[in-house]
């Protein structure tokens, strides 16, 4: 069997991969050797608004990769469902049955948490690519490597941008308590609002399947601050903006990473405007990589965000270190390729890892204006 070119339904794709004597997709160069990589995504749950974006960035890049004569990468993509179990069933199944060379992934660091000790242990190295919690990632261990900056190193300066424009006080924080990101974000939010001398004048939590918020906003609102303040996944996100203005908020609101998603915007509507975030990825960035990410995922029919940019991202890292390893593909040449990579073109800019195996690059502000993220210039 041969497959057709992108898009192709998932199940084929997972088909014709797994039966490589069959075929295999287009540019993959499956079939002719190469590393086989495992991308464990949220395509199910609340945090499928990313994992689609994600499973969009990472097919565009494996068909540019092939074309462009790079290092030979088949991609399986697996559903981690947004939950730790199913992160760890996916997991299992990548390292124990796949023998894949490294993992893409998972999409929460709540996911990750649990799931990436099993790759550590089994030196599979994993290169995470949406994962902001501060602590609790690439700590695991030498094997554990992210493209996605943390919360600790966008939002000290994200607030500081929106306070110079805003020129807040005062802050009230409501955050999800059942999630290790949403979680992480508060602890980075609430150090960046002391630093800027900001009075937290209430804080209020709610977990991911609440659906109403009105006893939080409530609470908050009475307390009179000049800002709110939210660290929470998009669909949690996309509410509280729409019942925190339903309740009369008219102040500005500053969103942590949840937030970079165009659904957020499309299910808060005019809610949503004015509502500002931090970013890893500069859409205006006129830099060579981010004009051909761009053009490939305009010929692929998506209109990108953060979270494709950091998925090609992702798959341009792995290419480059199956070279920087010599074009070999164990998963300790993987791991000794990742380390040797450096400045290397991405739609996020120069990319480096830090000593810790975090991403080392420029971050951007974004706010939402007419419906839309505009890069805070
Ligand atoms: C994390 C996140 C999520 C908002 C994005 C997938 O940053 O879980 O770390």
């Amino acid at each position: 069997m041969r497959l057709a070119r992108w898009p192709v339904p998932l199940a084929l794709l997972l088909t014709a991969v797994a039966c490589k004597d069959q075929g295999a997709p287009a540019g993959s160069g499956a079939g002719g050797g190469g590393a086989v990589i495992g991308a464990a995504l949220s395509l199910t749950g609340p945090a499928a608004v990313y994992g689609s974006q994600q499973r969009a960035g990472i097919q565009a890049a494996v068909e540019e990769v092939a074309q462009g004569g790079g290092a030979k990468l088949t991609v399986l993509i697996e559903d981690d469902a947004s939950t730790k179990e199913q992160g760890i069933t996916v997991f299992q199944k990548f390292i124990n049955r796949d023998k894949v060379s490294a993992i893409i992934g998972p999409t929460l660091s709540n996911t990750a948490s649990a799931a990436d000790p099993l790759a550590q242990q089994a030196k599979v190295p994993v290169l995470a690519i949406s994962n902001t919690a501060a602590t609790g990632i690439t700590d695991i261990g030498d094997h554990i490597w992210r493209d996605s900056l943390t919360e600790a190193q966008v939002i000290p300066g994200a607030f500081k941008r929106a306070q110079e424009k805003l020129g807040f006080k005062s802050a009230g924080v409501l955050y999800g308590n059942d999630d290790v990101f949403t979680k992480a974000g508060y602890d980075v939010m609430q150090k960046a609002l002391a630093e800027q001398n900001v009075k937290v004048v209430g804080t209020q939590t709610f977990a991911k399947p609440d659906r109403d918020y009105n006893a939080q906003l409530t609470a908050l609102i009475a307390a009179k601050p000049d800002v709110l303040v939210v660290s929470a996944l998009a669909d949690n996100a996309a509410s509280i903006v729409s019942q925190a203005r339903q309740r009369g908020w008219t102040g500005p609101i500053l969103g942590g990473n949840g937030f970079n998603s165009p659904p957020f915007i499309k299910n808060a509507g005019a809610a949503a405007e004015g509502v500002m975030v931090g970013t890893s990825w500069n859409s205006l960035s006129q830099d060579a990589a981010n004009q051909k990410f761009l053009a490939a995922m305009k010929k692929a029919g998506v209109s990108p965000d953060q979270f494709s940019a950091q998925a090609w991202t992702g798959v341009i890292i792995l290419a480059e270190a199956v070279k920087q390893s010599g074009g070999k593909t164990g998963r300790e040449d993987i791991n000794a390729g990742l380390a040797r990579v450096k400045d290397l073109d991405t739609p996020l800019g120069k990319f480096s890892f830090t000593s810790g195996r975090d991403a080392q690059h420029q971050p951007s502000v974004q706010q939402v204006k007419d419906g839309k993220f505009q890069i805070v210039q």
